[in-house]
């Protein structure tokens, strides 16, 4: 396994039942994975991700645990996961488990044995309320609905801040940590090289009381949520050679640099998600509204220079099996030119910026969102909530579908496209999900025939990161955020500077008159005519340092 610098990575996201299946069954599997890591080691990643691959009754693909010392049979055995480790070591890549450990499924023995009975002793293992006038709080869940669920087998309340399938673990039970850091110590001796940690910002509960709003402010960057995660800190990969990146719902830079300050032996990096609540309507999810360029900027930026001066570490991407396809949301799938300029350039820009880059699945060769005419192709359980929600609210058929076109997490879970063989060669059987309709021309074979895909955009970014110590330790400095079109930022190290000019827009951008135009070309992705950088089009120049 090739030794250097975790901050020199960059991350690639595999959800594995939408990655390659090698069954028939129509959805992706372990050998799947095992199958692509020639083409993931050309890419030239070094971290692969995979989200959850435990025994799980999967109402929530796999985010609702019911064993984690198992592997789903769907996706293989612990003899596949064995080999797919050795595989990947062998080529220089490391592999992260995403781990999901603030809540379980209601399928798992500790929940199972704690309904049993007030007097088990699994019962303070999770939050069970006695309320006599209807749930104990008026906290709602982030898939809808209440986030108190009536368990009528001991008549009282259970906590399940997402799908009702998932119950909330108490972590101030000192036997429920326990029981993780376990776990968590079991994978580690299996082999595995980090930990993607789900929503683990919300595992510090501190009053229950009635919200103004849906109840985030009694959970979120909870009142213990530091010291828990220092102590599973210390008492699991702590002192290894590993990488730990957090989730974290709806939290602040602050949290974040102290979650990320090496000093504190916490997490070495967190993904945080204001930049991809600039297309929500009023904060709501469920609404189709154009994204606000200038948001955009500004969020980006307040975090970066935040995180960068706190001395904490950004994971930093633009999709993931949650998030709509980026070239479709902040981009252009319209026209198939501007796709691929447009797509390039949001690489660009990410790519750039301080932190460790994550690249999901599909994402390097542009694919976009499938954009569904039937609410029978969706499969999410946050999506269908929302029809069924929306519906309520009188909204009609198309306005829904519109709505869980443009943000449904369904939009990334549609099968990996590798070539325009059919199912674009996912699988030889049916789908889980439908394919993208045009896997036919947006596909990896395609791409890798294509000296100018967007692939190989990606592939010189990956290897600039890893040859060039600016990308990694520069600092960062905003450059005319006023500009209604441009994003442009200055990454500065060791008296060199590069400068990265982007055109976010399908319009010409006038370029400001001084605006620095001379330097070596680290990147060109489209051309100035008269003073004007065309629609998408970027640039990055390595120039004088002031
Ligand atoms: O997601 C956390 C979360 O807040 C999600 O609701 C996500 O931000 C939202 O859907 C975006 O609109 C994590 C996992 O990534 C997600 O797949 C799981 O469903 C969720 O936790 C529960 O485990």
């Amino acid at each position: 396994m090739k030794e250097q610098d975790w901050k020199k990575s960059v991350v690639y996201q595999i959800y594995p039942k939408s990655f390659n299946d090698t069954t028939g069954n129509g959805e992706g599997d372990l050998r799947g994975i095992i199958d692509k890591l020639d083409y993931l080691q050309f890419l030239g990643v070094d971290y692969l991700w995979l989200t959850p691959i435990y025994d799980s009754p999967m109402n929530d693909n796999g985010y609702d645990i019911s064993n984690y010392y198992e592997i789903n049979e769907q996706f293989g055995t612990k003899a596949d996961l064995r080999e797919l480790l050795d595989a990947a070591h062998t080529r220089g890549l490391k592999v992260i488990l995403d781990i999901v450990i603030n809540h379980t499924s209601t399928e798992h023995e500790w929940f199972k044995a704690a309904r049993q009975s007030k007097e088990s002793p699994y019962r303070d293992y999770y939050f069970f309320k006695n309320s006599q006038d209807g749930p104990p709080t008026n906290w709602m869940s982030k898939f809808g609905g209440n986030a108190w669920q009536f368990d009528d087998q001991t008549e009282e309340y259970y906590l399940h801040l997402f799908d009702v399938t998932q119950a909330d673990l108490n972590w101030n039970n000192e036997n429920v940590r326990k029981a993780l850091y376990k776990i968590l110590n079991y994978w580690i001796d299996f082999g595995v090289d980090g930990f993607r940690f789900d929503v683990i910002n919300l595992i510090s509960k501190g009053a229950f009381e009635d919200s103004e709003a849906i109840g985030k402010e009694f959970y979120t960057d909870g009142p213990r949520v530091h010291e828990y995660i220092h102590e599973m800190n210390r008492k699991t990969f702590g002192d290894k050679d590993f990488m730990t990146v957090g989730e974290m719902s709806s939290t602040t830079i602050d949290h974040c640099i102290q979650y990320t300050q090496p000093e504190r032996q916490e997490l070495h990096s967190v993904f945080n998600f204001h930049h991809l609540k600039v297309d929500y309507k009023d904060g709501e999810k469920w609404t189709n509204q154009k994204f606000d360029l200038q948001q955009l900027k500004t969020i980006l930026m307040d975090w970066q220079t935040g995180i960068y001066e706190g001395g904490g570490w950004n994971a930093i991407f633009w999709c993931n099996h949650d998030q709509p396809r980026v070239v479709s949301r902040f981009g252009t799938d319209l026209d198939e030119a501007m796709r691929k300029q447009s797509a390039k350039t949001l690489a660009i820009v990410l790519h750039l910026l301080q932190g460790t880059p994550y690249i999901y699945q599909g994402e390097e060769i542009g694919m976009t969102d499938p954009h569904f005419t039937s609410i029978a192709q969706y499969r999410d359980v946050e999506s269908l909530n929302a029809y069924h929600s929306l519906k309520s609210q009188g909204y009609d058929e198309q306005e829904i579908l519109t709505i869980l076109g443009q943000k449904s997490r369904d939009n990334s879970r549609t099968p990996m496209q590798w070539s325009a063989d059919t199912h674009a060669g996912f699988t030889t059987g049916t789908p889980w999900i439908d394919v993208s309709p045009n896997y036919e021309t947006i596909n990896v074979e395609a791409a890798l025939e294509d000296q100018n895909s967007i692939f190989y955009m990606y592939k010189q970014l990956i290897a600039l990161r890893h040859t060039h110590d600016i990308v990694t330790y520069g600092n960062i400095v905003p450059r005319y955020m006023g500009h209604e079109q441009l994003f442009v930022y200055e990454r500065n190290y060791e008296g060199q500077t590069w400068l990265v000019v982007a055109n976010m827009t399908n319009e010409p951008a006038k370029l400001p008159e001084d605006i620095e135009r001379e330097g070596d070309i680290i990147i060109e992705n489209g051309t100035v005519t008269g003073g004007y950088l065309e629609p998408y089009g970027a640039y990055v120049l390595s120039i004088e340092s002031k």
